[in-house]
Order: structure tokens, then sequence, then C-alpha cells
């Protein structure tokens, strides 16, 4: 079977074959087939991905709640409830009184006819999605920088010929694993290496330079290695004159700080951000990628724009061996992105508020564009709504909220005080034991659709199996749902290319502009990267190589201020937490720990934390400790290593309940991309008994 992993960005393509046991039973082995990206690796999710989908604890049937347990019903049942129950819920409270929640892992396909449904079926403005806590950080600051947000502006083959790497706040090694032979072949040739990063990781072991820095203090940093690029005139003035807005406002804010002041905010000695500037600006070629390390504060949006004002001064982009990358996360985190889940954009990454946007698209789903609502809020945002009550039903698809979103103790209230909640997923997460309906959906190997990799590259994934039981793909089951809004004209799909030639048409002459890639293309070709706006067209590989994709051409510098920790230490919570990922595991492990070889890798949670730190809080390794926060309090395993910061904690994210890091993370929002502050909380910590 030939299929394509559902889990991280870099969509590797596998095989999974079937062996027959003498037993009579079947054993399944994947295996890594060539395709660009990966080239033929596979992770260990990868090679275990298929466990999840062949669980017993699949979701087969809909189910629906009656008096606090779930029964089977049928797709007419469920698909009737749902009508009724959201219909009324709009009728005594308004349209946007239901909202909806969407995910980095659903299809373009189903990712674009969410946003539609959500727009003209539904009606309401409330749509938003998982991406919000991933992407949006980097994805704002490419628009505003560059005029548009691709994940990787370089094709991933020139990792290894560029001279020098800065990796901020990525983690390769345990989070796009097969992406790191890349890197590896880099060091090989001598690239200098540089990771900011609180901790020793997989990445880091690479690093010829590590800067370990305080969590919360990134943008001070990039600003302090300008200083130090300017200083040392390692600028590239021809390529700000000729390429670039805003420098001369960047260099009067940045000569006016001290380097010594950064040194203190961000805990890297001085001498160490002078090597790291010296090193990326003397260098011939220099890349820049940046992960949710950086991008997961209130001042994610700004922290990178810091670094890309590095990277602009520093002429390193647009040409061979020289780009930035915003590592992607899900595995259609790109394409998620691009067609309308979020609550301010419609298709081909345009925008909900804009009139010219808003006719072309309304002139594509034949409606008039008075009928398509505004702009919603931000996904936590929308998690406040169910507390105050404004939004009273919630369809969440391809996500599990109560437990990814920060300070899930007001989430559990919001959703468990809701009216009506639909949840479509392959199994019943802690989202979904919520529910008043779960609907089953088709799993990564029996789901035919197309996703965009963190390159920007769109690639087919074919279906491999036939669904089980009673599981409908999430466009089939929306389009049965649109009907009963009386809109079944407009949701008339038998399969989903069909969906994808509207898709075209709805991205034609935008920013992700997908006009030009068919699913023959994708067949015959190894994925083509967007932009591609024509049939002949061979698709963009290297954006920027001509100018940047504002209108005049111009990439735009802009000053950022040192901002301390969102939320600083005190005498009560005197030490900073931050939190990601383990190899083995992905997101909040609803599928992962369906994979018995993947569960039995990591089967709880822990707090990374340094000897010193143990030692002062009395804390033994390997024993459980309470870790409290001014949101709430955690219980996980304690895990003494010198590789982290002793000012700093680190929480793993893949457990629920007790074990959730999220109960103590901080929802204070990014104003420019409403990201939330995941990324440092103050903290106590002690023994727990
Ligand atoms: N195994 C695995 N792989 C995954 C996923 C998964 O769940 N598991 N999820 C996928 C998804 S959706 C995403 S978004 C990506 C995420 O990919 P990454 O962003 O690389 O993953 P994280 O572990 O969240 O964070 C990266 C690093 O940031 C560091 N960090 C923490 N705070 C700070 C800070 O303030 N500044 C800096 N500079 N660094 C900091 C952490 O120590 C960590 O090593 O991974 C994708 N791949
Ligand atoms: N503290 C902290 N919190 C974080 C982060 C962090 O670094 N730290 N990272 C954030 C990031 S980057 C992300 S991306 C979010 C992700 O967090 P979530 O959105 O909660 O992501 P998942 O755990 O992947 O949940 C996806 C759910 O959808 C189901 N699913 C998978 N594929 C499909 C499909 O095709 N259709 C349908 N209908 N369902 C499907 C899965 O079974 C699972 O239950 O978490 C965020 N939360
Ligand atoms: S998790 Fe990512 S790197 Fe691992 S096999 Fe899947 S797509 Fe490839
Ligand atoms: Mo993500």
């Amino acid at each position: 079977m030939s299929t394509q992993c559902p889990f991280c960005s870099v969509q590797c393509k596998m095989n999974v074959a079937e062996e027959p046991l003498p037993s009579g039973r079947v054993r399944y082995r994947a295996e890594g087939k060539m395709n660009a990206a990966s080239e033929g690796r596979l992770c260990v999710k990868g090679q275990n991905a298929h466990q999840h989908a062949m669980s017993r604890e699949r979701v087969l049937y809909p189910l629906a709640k009656k008096n606090g347990a779930f029964v089977r019903i049928g797709w007419e049942e469920a698909v009737a409830a749902i009508a009724e129950r959201m219909s009324a819920i709009q009728r005594e409270r308004g349209r946007d009184a239901v909202g909806v929640y969407g995910g980095g892992s659903l299809t373009n396909e189903s990712a674009y006819l969410l946003g539609k449904f959500a727009r003209i079926a539904l009606g309401t403005k409330h749509i938003d999605y998982n991406g919000r806590f991933c992407m949006s950080a980097a994805a704002s600051a490419g628009v505003k920088a560059f005029g548009i947000d691709r994940g990787l502006t370089n094709k991933l083959s020139d990792i290894p010929e560029t001279d020098c790497l800065l990796l901020v706040g990525t983690n390769i090694a345990e989070c796009q694993p097969t992406l790191m032979p890349y890197f590896n072949k880099a060091k090989e040739n001598g690239t200098f290496i540089i990771v900011v990063d609180p901790r020793e990781t997989g990445t880091s072991a690479i690093a010829d330079l590590h800067l370990k820095v305080r969590p919360g203090t990134d943008a001070a940093l990039a600003n302090g290695l300008l200083k130090v690029l300017l200083e040392e005139r390692l600028e590239n003035r021809r390529f700000l004159s000729e390429r670039t807005t805003g420098f001369a406002e960047v260099e009067r804010q940045v000569k006016e700080m001290r380097l010594e002041d950064i040194s203190n905010l961000t805990g890297v000695p001085e001498a160490a951000i002078r090597k790291a500037a010296i090193a990326y600006g003397r260098a011939g070629t220099g890349m820049v990628f940046t992960a949710r390390g950086i991008e997961q504060h209130r001042d994610g949006h700004m922290a990178v724009r810091a670094y890309l004002n590095l990277m602009l001064a520093a002429g390193k982009i647009g040409r061979r061996g020289c780009g930035y990358g915003a590592v992607t996360g899900q595995g259609n985190g790109q394409g998620g992105r691009e067609h309308g889940q979020k609550a301010d954009q419609l298709p081909g990454y345009r925008l909900i508020e804009n009139p010219e946007d808003r006719e072309y698209i309304a002139g594509v789903w034949g409606i008039d564009a008075a009928e398509l609502p505004g702009k919603g809020v931000s996904a936590y945002e929308m998690m406040e709504l169910t507390v105050s009550g404004d939004i009273r039903g919630l369809l969440v698809m391809g996500s599990n909220p109560i437990v990814s979103n920060p300070n899930v103790g007001l989430v559990e209230e919001g959703l468990k005080s809701l009216e009506f909640l639909v949840v479509a997923d392959m199994f019943l997460s802690e989202t979904a034991e919520l529910a008043d309906i779960v609907l089953p959906v088709t799993s990564y190997m029996e789901n035919t659709g197309t996703l965009t990799n963190l390159e920007g590259r769109v690639l087919l994934r074919e279906a491999a199996r036939p669904a089980p039981g009673e599981a409908r793909h999430d466009w089939q089951w929306l389009c049965d749902l649109a009907a009963r809004w009386g809109r079944g004209d407009k949701f008339d799909f038998a399969e989903a290319e069909a969906i994808f030639e509207e898709l075209r048409i709805a991205s034609r002459g935008g920013i992700a502009d997908y006009y030009g890639i068919t699913y023959d293309r994708l067949r015959r070709e190894e994925g083509v990267y967007w932009p591609c706006p024509s049939p002949d067209h061979p698709g963009t590989k290297r954006l920027f190589e001509a100018g940047f994709a504002h209108a005049d051409g111009l990439a735009r510098l802009v000053p950022v201020d040192n901002l301390p920790p969102g939320e600083e230490t005190d005498r009560d919570y005197p030490l900073l937490m931050t939190n990601g990922r383990l190899l083995p595991h992905y997101l909040t492990g609803v599928q992962t720990r369906r994979s018995a070889a993947l569960a039995a890798r990591a089967v709880e949670n822990v707090v990374e934390l340094h000897p010193s730190t143990a030692r002062k809080y009395r804390i033994e390794d390997g024993t459980l400790v309470r870790v409290r926060s001014r949101r709430g309090t955690a219980i996980v395993r304690s895990k003494v290593t010198i590789g982290i910061r002793e000012d700093t904690l680190f929480i793993p994210m893949h457990w629920g309940g007790i074990q959730n890091v999220n109960l103590l993370t901080n929802p204070l929002l990014d104003p420019f991309c409403r990201m939330p502050d995941f990324k440092v909380s103050a903290v106590a910590i002690e023994p727990w008994s």
C-alpha cells in the first residue's frame, strides 16, 4: 500500500507491506519510499503510523451521547441531529453562536470545504483552527516582511550548500527527523551551525555554537546579533538599498541598545552573541530557520521579524544557499493555512475583509459577496466565547483543543458549557469524550487528498485501503451536512479531485496560487511548489530571486523591542517553564498513543530540570513532582539533566489530564497574530506526596 505519513510537515512517502504470518494473521511493515523531501527515509513515527490507523480503538460509527454514554446511531440520524440542533441555536442566538474549529492535519480539500461550509452553509464568522497555535507568528511575519508566507523560501537541497546555519527554537532532530541528514551533510561540508535553544537537544548536538537563551527573550538576542553585525560592518548595503525598506529606523534603534543589557536579559554571554553574529555575517551564504521555540510567545511575530531583519541586513536571501525557513509543523500545516480555515481568510490566502477578495470568492461560490460573513476571532478567543456564552454550538474537525489550548482549565469549562458539541475524529479524544455527537472519519490510509509540505510542495496522497466501518471522509459528511442547510448545490462533490478543481479556481490569482496544479500533474511529478499560476508553469522552488512579493518588490525591516519573557518569575513562581516535543509522540498523542510501538517509548509525561535546580527544590530524579503556575497544577515525573538552563523547566506537550502542560500555560496573546504565549510560564515545583 502506497501512502504518506500523517504526522509532521515533511510528509514522507512510504509503502506499507502486508505480510501474512503462519498463524493466519497479517503483519504490516512500513518502508520509506523515494521522494524529494525525505529521500526515502522514514522516522519511527512514520514506521509505526499504520498501527493507529488499524487500531481497534477507531471510532467506526457515528455516536450520540444519551444519558451520559455514547450509543451508535446512523449517519442519517447524526446529520439530521446536527442540522436541527445547530439551526435551533442559530435561530435563537444568531448565526455567529455556532463556531467551527479545524486543523492542520486535514487535506487541502477538507480544509477548503470546511471554510466554505462555515461561511456559506452555517453563515458564521467564527471559524479558526489549531494552526493558530502553530504557524501564525511566522506566517504573519513572512506576510509582513516579504508579502508572502511559504514555509521554506528555498529547496531543502540548498541546506548542505550553505556556509552558516542559524537554527532558532527548532528541534529538527526530534520534530522533522528525516530532514536531519540535510543538516548533517552541511556539518560534513564545514557549515558553521548555531543553535538557539534553552536546552540541549538532538539538534544542538550538531551545533558549533549553542546559545542557551533564556525563554522568551529571542527578540532581544536577534537585536544583539544585528547590533554586532552592524558594528562589524558586515551588513550588505547594496542589498539593503536595492531590495528592502525600513533599515534606517532599525539601525537607529539597534545602535542605541547596549549589548551588555541584551546579554543580561537573554542570559547569553556577550562573547557568544558576538561570535554568532560574526560567523553569520562573514559567511558567504547563510540560512535562518525558526520554529515554535521562538514563535509561541506574546511577541512571537516580532521575534521572527527581528531574525528577518538580521537576514535582510546580511542580504542572505533569494539566492542559492541563502534563505529563511519557518519550519512548518503539522502534515498540512502549510496548505491548511492557505485556503480559508483561518478567521480572517478566504481561499488562496485571500482576506475576508478585502472587498476584491470577497467579490472573487463569492463569484467562485456563486453567491452574493454580501452573504459572506466578516472575520471572526482566533482559536483561543473562540474558547473564551464558549465560556462567555456567545458561542453555544461548536464543530471540531481535526483537533483536540481541550488538551492543546493554553490554560486548558478555562477551555474545559467552556466546552462543557456548550449546548451542542460535534467532534469529527478517528478516536475518542479527550475533546470527543465531551461531544454530543462524534463523527467517525477516515485516516490518512483511507483518504485521498492533497497536502502541502513544509517546502510549499503540494503532494497527492491516494487512499491505500477502504474506510473501516462507517467512517467517512471529512469533506464527504460536510457535503451531506451542507445539503441540510439548503446548500447541497454548492457542495455537490463526488470525489476529492472535484473539490481540488474548485480550489484551483478559488486560489487562482491569490498569493497561494494552485491554479496550475492538477491531480494528473501531481501523479506525474514529485509534487509541485506553489505559486503555480498556470498548467505549464514549473512551480516556484526558490522564492525572491528577483523581488519580494510586496507590490513594490521590496522586503520590509521593522524596529523590534527587547521584551522580557511574557510572564516573569517572582518569589512564588521562581522558575520559567517551557515546553515542546519528544520524538515518538505527536501533538496531543491521540494517534501515537494508539500505536503500541510508539506508546511504549514514552509512557508518561516528564519535567526536565537541571541538577542544581533539583537539589534546590529537593527533587529526586524519576519521582513525581507537582508543577504549579498562576493558572493551574500538573503532576509529572522528574527527569534531571545537565542539558537545560538552571532557571528553566521543560515539559513535553503530548499528554492530557493531570499530566497536561497546558494546565500551566499562559493565554497571553501576541497582538499581531494572536499566538498564545505557550513557551514561557512562571512556575513553582515541589515533590508530590
Ligand atoms: N516528534 C514530533 N514531531 C513533531 C510534532 C510532534 O508533536 N512530535 N509536531 C509537529 C508540529 S505541529 C510542530 S508545530 C513542530 C514543532 O517543532 P519545533 O518547534 O521544533 O518543536 P518544539 O519542541 O515545540 O520547540 C522547539 C525547541 O524550542 C525550544 N524552546 C523553548 N522555549 C524557547 C525559547 O523561548 N526560545 C528558543 N529559542 N527556543 C525555545 C525547545 O527547548 C525545543 O527544543 O513539530 C512537528 N513535528
Ligand atoms: N504547551 C503547548 N501547547 C501546544 C503546543 C506547544 O508547543 N506547547 N503546540 C501547539 C501546536 S504547534 C499545535 S499544531 C497544536 C496541535 O494540537 P491539536 O490540534 O490538538 O492536534 P492533535 O493532537 O494532532 O489533534 C488532532 C486530532 O484530530 C484527529 N485527526 C487526525 N487527522 C484527522 C483528520 O484527517 N480528520 C479529522 N476529523 N480528525 C483527524 C486526531 O485523532 C486528534 O484527535 O497544539 C498546540 N499546543
Ligand atoms: S513524522 Fe515526519 S519525519 Fe517522521 S516519517 Fe512522518 S512525515 Fe516523515
Ligand atoms: Mo504545530
